[in-house]
């Protein structure tokens, strides 16, 4: 990857970031993510495939509802496409300076939106030029784009699932005009969050016909992408609320179910933000692992939220025994496959230095980094593994084999019970397995 920097240099106190190892005291270097690295075969760039993320790095300036945003971004220019510009140029900078092969966007993040349709789409059409001529010079891919179905007033029904179907073909030609722009960019996946796609009331709301009007969105979405040449993965991404009181895509059961009853599970996958599963009461990996087992593990939203609050914080990852447990799902499921893990994060509105920016995806590029090598360590020693195959080992041979090659009527169970007597207790050992992840975490401290 060639370094990058526009006509004026953003960053100017920064330098590339390079791998410098724990001993190191530099905050702008990597302790523990080595890019280069080869693990299991595999460079740790290649099993992260990490991407920054243009709508919190480039656009938000750390308002929130109490206060103005905290951030003067220096990319502001004399009019939005001027704007435009210097935004991309910030982002490849940077994506090259914290050593990053990935970008993701919306299309209003990156491009204004006009006073019409075509309007919006021919300056989506021009950025999307000058996005494509900063890959080319940096070397820096496109992860994945999305439209901005949600921001605009007029989607406040709903985008797809709006009860007005003007809305919903005013949806559309978003969506095209985003299928378009990534194809332009040698896009790897694409994907829909669909924050209002959901109701505030059930009163006012027929859940039934919105969701098989999104059904039919999705399918005419992927037709037309496949027709003008998107061979990539298409993506869902659960949320089970916010802005919404109530999401359809919920969360990863819920949204597997929706791709398999549609026939969209040929071409769909999910990516997973760590923040939204947890809104939905479950942990990073539960989801993660919900997918996997089912082949549907997409791409990675990589973030976390905060322990004492209960909604989208959005925070870079520092929790390694988080990261660890998604890197065993990660590493079992063969990878990401087109997906990689694009940090959906936000600086804090009291970080305002120009480096907390990098400070932040660095800790959150070493978290996972600690994952992968711990993760790894965890699966060559096997014995997590070994336990839980032989907590099962009761179904791999005899009656409960006979049971799961669907030999065995009720009866035959009953008899078996009554022939074998009553069960003998077998402990589940969940806190010799978590002091287990902790020597094999910390065996190095002394
Ligand atoms: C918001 C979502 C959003 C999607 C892309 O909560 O995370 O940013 O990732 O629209
Ligand atoms: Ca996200
Ligand atoms: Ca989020």
């Amino acid at each position: 990857m060639s370094y990058y920097t526009g006509e004026k240099e953003f960053f100017p106190n920064v330098k590339k970031v390079t791998f410098e190892g724990p001993g190191s005291d530099n905050p702008l270097s990597f302790k523990f993510y080595d890019p280069e690295r080869v693990v299991r075969g595999k460079k740790m760039r290649d099993h992260f495939r990490f991407s920054v993320a243009y709508w919190h790095s480039f656009c938000a300036t750390g308002g929130d509802p109490f206060g103005n945003g905290t951030l003067v971004h220096p990319w502001i220019g004399t009019n939005p496409m001027e704007t435009a510009r210097m935004k991309a140029d910030a982002c490849f900078e940077f994506a090259t300076k914290a050593d990053m092969d990935f970008y993701c966007f919306h299309d209003i993040d990156a491009a204004p939106e006009g006073g019409s349709i075509e309007e919006t789409e021919e300056n989506l059409r021009l950025v999307t030029k000058m996005l494509k001529e900063r890959q080319e010079v940096s070397g820096v891919k496109l992860l994945w784009n999305t439209a901005n179905m949600f921001s605009h007033p007029r989607y406040m029904n709903g985008a797809a699932t709006n009860p007005d179907f003007h809305v919903l073909a005013y949806a559309a030609s978003q969506v095209k005009a985003a299928l378009e722009s990534n194809v332009e960019l040698g896009g790897q996946n694409y994907v829909f969050w669909g924050g209002r796609e959901g109701y505030s009331s059930l009163l006012n709301t027929n859940m039934k016909r919105e969701q098989e009007h999104l059904a039919k969105f999705l399918m005419a979405a992927r037709d037309y992408g496949r027709s003008i040449g998107f061979n990539g993965t298409f993506m869902i991404e659960p949320k089970p609320m916010e802005p919404s009181k109530h999401q359809y895509d919920y969360d990863a059961a819920t949204v597997i179910g929706f791709l398999r009853k549609w026939g969209l599970d040929k071409d769909f996958k999910l990516n997973i933000e760590a923040n939204h599963v947890t809104l939905a009461n479950h942990s990073f990996a539960h989801d993660l692992r919900v997918c996997a087992d089912e082949g549907l593990l997409g791409s990675v939203d990589a973030n976390r939220g905060d322990p004492q609050n209960g909604w989208d914080t959005d925070q870079f990852p520092t929790d390694v025994y988080d990261t660890v447990e998604a890197m065993m799902v990660i590493l079992k499921n063969g990878g990401l496959g087109t997906g990689g893990l694009n940090f959906d994060a936000k600086l804090r509105r009291n970080s305002t230095d120009a480096e907390d920016l990098f400070i932040a995806h660095i800790g959150g590029m070493d978290t996972f980094a600690l994952g992968l090598l711990i993760a790894d360590r965890l699966l060559e020693e096997g014995k997590v593994d070994q336990f839980v195959s032989n907590r099962y080992s009761s179904f791999d041979s005899g009656a409960g084999k006979d049971f799961v090659d669907g030999k065995l009527t009720l009866a035959d169970l009953r008899d078996y019970a009554v022939k074998q007597g009553a069960p003998k207790q077998i402990s589940g050992k969940q806190e010799m397995l978590e002091n287990y992840i902790n020597q094999v975490m910390f065996s190095t401290v002394k």
